[in-house]
């Protein structure tokens, strides 16, 4: 009659004790800064004007300019649910930042946005979101 070895499984229970409110998920993946310039003859940019982020990633866009500006999505992927991540808010003291965490919202694909006070004055750009595998 053979013994049977008999494993011991240890199980550790951690007891999760986060308060309500602090449910916000730390950033991970890359920080890609975006600035928001003037340019000459009274045009504004988003600078880079291309941009490319992988899922995880957070775009920090940091005001360098002399006007108010926002971020707002003009085009995005059909499966794409940008909530309150459609139209940002104003962002308007110099060094103020907006981010814009590219979390699962954000499918695959290409996307445009505006500023929508400036979108005529040059304020536009691309992002392209592509995930890890
Ligand atoms: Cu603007």
């Amino acid at each position: 009659m053979s013994h049977a070895l008999r494993s011991v499984l240890v199980l550790v229970v951690i007891a999760c004790t986060a308060p309500a409110g602090a449910a916000q998920a730390a950033p991970r993946g890359h920080l890609i800064t975006v600035r928001l310039v003037d340019r000459p003859n009274g045009q504004f940019a988003f600078d880079p004007g291309t941009i490319n982020a992988q899922r995880g990633d957070t775009v920090r866009f940091v005001q360098q300019s002399s006007a108010p500006h926002n971020v707002s999505f003009r085009t995005h992927p059909q499966n794409a649910k940008l909530g309150d991540a459609a139209v940002g808010p104003y962002i308007l003291n110099n060094g103020q930042t907006y981010d814009l965490v590219i979390d699962a919202r954000f499918a695959d694909g290409a996307y445009t946005f505006a500023c929508d006070p400036h979108e005529s004055l040059g304020m536009k750009a691309t992002l392209t979101v592509g995930s890890h595998h």
